[in-house]
Order: structure tokens, then sequence, then C-alpha cells
């Protein structure tokens, strides 16, 4: 009945942890998922994030259904951190927001809605791109294209081919943008070619999906946020997914949200119920525990202001690391260029080694990063950098 059923590749980023737990290797380093890891590799719990579950009532407390697109307070949570505090586009009710599970909920439930109402869109990622973005989308029967983005060669972005790709687009196609710390590249547009990517796309009537996993790994909660909130200034209707896994460390409780931001209120209100449909016909409601932990972290002054800090101190042992990595590289490969190791932002960088190299730095190092040469930063600490840039020589070294 079933020999007609492909095996299942794995998949490139979520495999790779199989094969690191199954690693004898005792200096073995996991550089692979997205995943932040504290000084001594650890991942943390947030100081926040404690104090929000103390204040969780009884655990034995009942645990009715929540809502279709969970709790107000997650959903205020999701708006205020994107769109700025209580501004102008939320007063008037034009931003559709339902909670989700995790990031790629939101992506998930966005693409459902556009393959729904929007049936002739198709969808264009970034060349590279997290390769989930492709996958929830092609599973949502829409058809997925590459815009030019990143040049291997210079490591730099292949910005003119980039808007002149899009100024090609049809009305009405989804352009998947990230706007702050791409994956898997660690490179951002600057915000004067964010306003430009935005003005072809009000041009040309294209709608962007903005998806948001890292906000505050990159420079800071705000300017994190630049693309989202000047696409709202200039008018323009959007999707916005936002992932509460990295800047929370709530990885397993799957929180998030989606976010569409609409012409009028009354539009909103459409759109909102049509997600909560989405909801229901997939899984119904989302699961309680972390819409909890995000509705009294994001609503409560001083546990946010709290939370902000711990996100900037693991941005800033992020960026300590790229700085300890390319020193140590540079003074053993001089004639190499390892700028782009601080250029880059958020948990990745980008390192252009080869499947070969990858290969090489998982099987006689134990170093594991995913074979399109992405390392995640975020994995390194003050007791395995070193070990790393030595196994990273090694393998570069000719
Ligand atoms: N968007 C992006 C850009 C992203 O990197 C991730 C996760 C998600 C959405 C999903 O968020 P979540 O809340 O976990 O559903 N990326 C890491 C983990 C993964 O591959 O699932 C990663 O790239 O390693």
């Amino acid at each position: 009945m079933f020999e007609r059923i492909d095996y299942y590749a794995g998949d490139p980023i979520l495999g790779l942890v199989d094969k690191f737990v199954a690693d004898s290797n005792p200096n073995k380093v996991n550089l692979g998922i997205g995943i932040y890891y504290d000084k001594v590799g650890n991942m943390p719990v947030l100081d926040c994030v404690k104090t929000a579950e103390q204040r969780i009532a009884d655990p034995i407390s009942p645990r009715p259904y929540l809502p279709m697109a969970g709790l107000p307070g997650h959903r205020k949570g999701c708006q205020n951190l994107l769109f700025g505090k209580d501004t102008q586009v939320l007063k008037d009710g034009r931003v559709a927001t339902i909670a989700t599970l995790g990031g790629s909920g939101a992506l998930k439930v966005g693409a459902e809605f556009i393959h729904e109402w929007f049936p002739q869109s198709k969808c264009y990622v970034s060349d590279p791109t997290w390769s989930n973005h492709i996958a929830i989308f092609e599973g949502c029967d829409i058809e997925v294209g590459e815009y030019p983005y990143y040049d291997k060669a210079t490591n730099s972005i292949r910005f003119d081919d980039m808007i002149s790709f899009i100024e090609k687009l049809n009305k009405n196609d989804v352009v998947l943008l990230h706007p702050c710390c791409h994956n898997p590249t660690g490179m951002d547009l600057t915000q004067e070619q964010w306003d430009k990517v935005l003005d072809v796309i009000k041009q040309r009537e294209l709608i962007p999906f903005m998806d948001i996993a890292y906000q505050g790994f990159g420079d800071n909660m705000d300017s994190d946020a630049y693309a989202i909130r000047k696409a709202v200034d200039m008018g323009l209707s959007l999707f916005v997914s936002n992932s509460f896994s990295k800047n929370l460390s709530l990885y397993g409780e799957r929180v998030g949200g989606l976010s569409v931001v609409c012409p009028t209120a009354d539009e909103a209100e459409r759109v909102f119920g049509q997600l909560n449909f989405m909801v229901r016909r997939i899984y119904t409601s989302p699961p309680s525990h972390g819409g909890r932990v995000v509705d009294i972290v994001m609503n409560d002054e001083q546990l946010h202001q709290q939370w902000v800090g711990e996100v900037y101190g693991m941005r800033d042992r992020i960026k300590a690391m790229r700085m300890k990595l390319k020193s140590v590289l540079e003074s053993n490969l001089p004639d190499h260029n390892f700028d782009y190791i601080t250029h880059q932002n958020g948990m990745f960088s980008f390192t252009g080694l080869t499947p070969e190299q990858v290969e090489r730095l998982q099987s006689e190092f134990g170093v594991y990063m995913v074979s399109n040469s992405r390392m995640c930063v975020a994995g390194l600490n003050v007791n395995n950098v070193d070990y790393v840039a030595n196994a990273m020589v090694e393998v570069l070294k000719v």
C-alpha cells in the first residue's frame, strides 16, 4: 500500500542535529541550527521568562482551548514589537494579528491565506534563503521563484540585480523579505536600499511578506524593524511573520505571530476572520503555555525592559565571537579576507566554504555547519572558538 511513498531525505538543518548527537567526538561543536547558546555552551532560560513562569498561577489550573487567534496579550505583544507601541496603524485597527505556532506557523498560515485569496500570485524568495521558506510556500501549492540577493564571490548584496528583477514581477506577486539578520547570509540591506526596494514594491503593486525571526539580534529592537515600519509609513499592505523562538529562547514552545497590515479597519476585520478560519482548519488554536509567557513579558513594562537587555546581551556576545573568530583566522591565514565575518548580522555567518570543506569539518573535527556553508556563530564560545577557527584553517589552507 505504501510502497510508492518516497523516502524523506531529511531536513538540511534539523537533520544535522541528529548527526551531531550521534557523533562521539568529544570536541564536537554544533554550529548548524540557529539556536543561541550562552558563554558556556548552554541554552539560556531568560530571567524575564523565569519571572513570567513564576507568575503563571497554579500549574494545575484548568486548560481551556485558547481562541483560534491565540491570547489577546500575545497578539498585542507582537504588534507593539513590530510596529512600535500604540502607533497610529494599530490605533486605526488596520493590523490583523494572530498568535501562531512559531514563525513557521505564521509562514504557513500566511501562505495558505495567499493561496486561497491570491491564487495567481507567485512567491519570490532571496537567493539564497532559509530552505523552509521554499518548502512552506510550495507546500501550499504556490509557485516559488528566487530573486538575486547574494554574491558569493564578493560577499556582498547584488542590489542592482535584485531591483531589476523585482521591477519585472507581476501585480500581487509576493516578495519574501528578511527585515534583519538575513538567513543564511547575515547580509542586510541598508535603510536607503530598503527605501528603494519598497518603492519598487509599491510601484509594481507587489505584496511584501516580511519574515522576522531575529529582532534585536541585529542592531536594536526598533531599527531591526525599519523595513516593516517604513512599509507602513508608505501606506503599503503587507504580511509580517515573527518568531519569539530565538529572542525569548523559547524554541520548543512554538511562539510567533502573523500580522497583516490592511488599508482599512474593515479589511483588517475581514482578513482577521479568514486567518481564524485558516487556523481552525489546520490546528484549531495554539497551545497556551508559551502564549502566556509572551503575554506577560511583552506587556509588563519592567519585564519587557529586562527582556530587551537580555536580548542585547546575546547580540553582543555573538558580535564578540565574530571578532574573535576573525582574528584567529586572520592571524593564521593572512592571505584570506575574513572581513565578511564582522560585516554580517545576527546569528549566522555565511562562510563560503565548499560542501567538501564543510564535510571535512564535520568528519575530521566534529564541527557541524549547514552544507550551504552557514555557520551559527551563536554556538561559539570562549572554550570552542579557537578549536573551530583552527579546524577552519586546516580545511582552508591548500
Ligand atoms: N524564519 C526564519 C528566517 C528562520 O530562520 C526560522 C528558523 C524561522 C522562521 C522559524 O521560526 P520558528 O519560530 O522556529 O518556527 N530558523 C532556524 C531553525 C529552523 O531551521 O527551523 C534555522 O535556520 O536554523
